[in-house]
C-alpha cells in the first residue's frame, strides 16, 4: 500500500497545504490505492510535505509524485498535449505554486484578521512542542519570506491585490471550459484545484475569498472536481 506522508485535515479543507491536496487530489482520481501517514516537513527527507513512500521508495515533491505514477500507465493524463498547452501547463503551474502558495499562506499567517481566526485552531492542532517558540519562529519566517514576495501585514489590500489579479488570470484562462485545458482533466488541474479550494473552501472570510467567490467559473470548476475527485469527503476520513 503507498503510504502518502502529510499533514492531518484541518479547518473542514482534506489539506491545508495546497501541495499535499494536490497529490492526494491526484491519487484519488486516479483511484489509486493509498494511505495517509500523519506527518510534517520535520519527518520528511526533503524537509517539505508531502512525500510518499511507494514500496520502499520514497518521493518528495507533489509534482514528482504524480510523475511517479504518470511514467507507469498507458494513458498518461497529459499525453496527447500539445507543445503550446504543455507550455501552458508549465507557465500557469508555476505561477499558481508561487504566487497563490504565498496568498494561501499570507490569508493565514500575515494578514492580521486571518491570523487571529487562524493561531487558535491552529495552535489546538499542532503537537505540545510546536506551540509556543517554536510556532514563534515559525511564523517570523513566514513573514520574512513574504515579504520577499511583496506581501506585508501593514498592507492586506495591497497583499491581496496581487491574489486577485492571479485569480482573474485563472477566470480568464478558463473561460467556459470544463477543465484548464479543455474537456478534460490533466495533471495542472490536480494542482489548480487544490489551490483554488483552499482559497474558496477555507472557514474564515477574507478579500481573496470574497473575489474568487465572485468569479463564477472557477467555483464551477472547483464544483466539478470536487465531484470528480472528492465525493464521499470527510465521511469516509479520519
Ligand atoms: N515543491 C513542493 C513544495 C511543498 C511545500 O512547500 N510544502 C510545504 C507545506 S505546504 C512545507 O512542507 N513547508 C515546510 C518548509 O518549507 O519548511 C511540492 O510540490 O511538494
Amino acid at each position: 500500500m503507498i503510504e502518502l506522508h502529510q499533514f492531518r485535515p484541518f479547518w473542514g479543507l482534506p489539506n491545508a497545504s495546497p501541495f499535499c491536496m494536490k497529490a492526494e487530489t491526484y491519487l484519488r482520481f486516479r483511484g489509486i490505492p493509498y494511505q495517509v501517514v500523519p506527518s510534517g516537513p520535520r519527518k520528511s527527507p526533503s524537509g517539505q510535505v508531502p512525500f510518499i513512500v511507494d514500496d520502499g521508495r520514497v518521493i518528495t515533491d507533489s509534482s514528482a509524485i504524480i510523475a511517479h505514477f504518470e511514467s507507469r500507465r498507458q494513458d498518461p493524463l497529459d499525453e496527447d498535449l500539445s507543445a503550446a498547452d504543455r507550455a501552458t501547463a508549465f507557465f500557469v503551474r508555476e505561477l499558481v505554486e508561487d504566487r497563490l502558495y504565498w496568498q494561501i499562506t499570507y490569508m493565514r499567517w500575515g494578514d492580521p484578521a486571518g491570523w487571529a481566526a487562524f493561531r487558535p485552531d491552529l495552535v489546538k492542532y499542532l503537537p505540545l512542542g510546536m506551540r509556543g517558540p517554536v510556532l514563534f519562529l515559525l511564523r517570523r519566517r513566514l513573514l520574512r519570506q513574504m515579504r520577499q514576495h511583496g506581501l506585508t501585514p501593514a498592507n492586506p489590500q495591497a497583499a491581496y491585490a496581487r491574489g486577485k489579479a492571479v485569480l482573474d488570470a485563472l477566470a480568464g484562462l478558463l473561460g467556459e471550459r470544463p477543465y484548464f485545458l479543455g474537456a478534460v482533466p490533466r495533471s495542472l488541474d490536480m494542482s489548480l484545484y487544490a489551490f483554488l479550494a483552499n482559497i474558496l473552501d477555507q472557514p474564515h472570510g477574507n478579500p481573496l475569498q470574497a473575489h474568487a467567490r465572485t468569479l463564477d467559473s472557477l467555483v464551477g470548476y472547483c464544483a466539478r472536481m470536487k465531484a470528480l475527485c472528492w465525493q464521499g469527503w470527510p465521511d469516509q476520513e479520519d
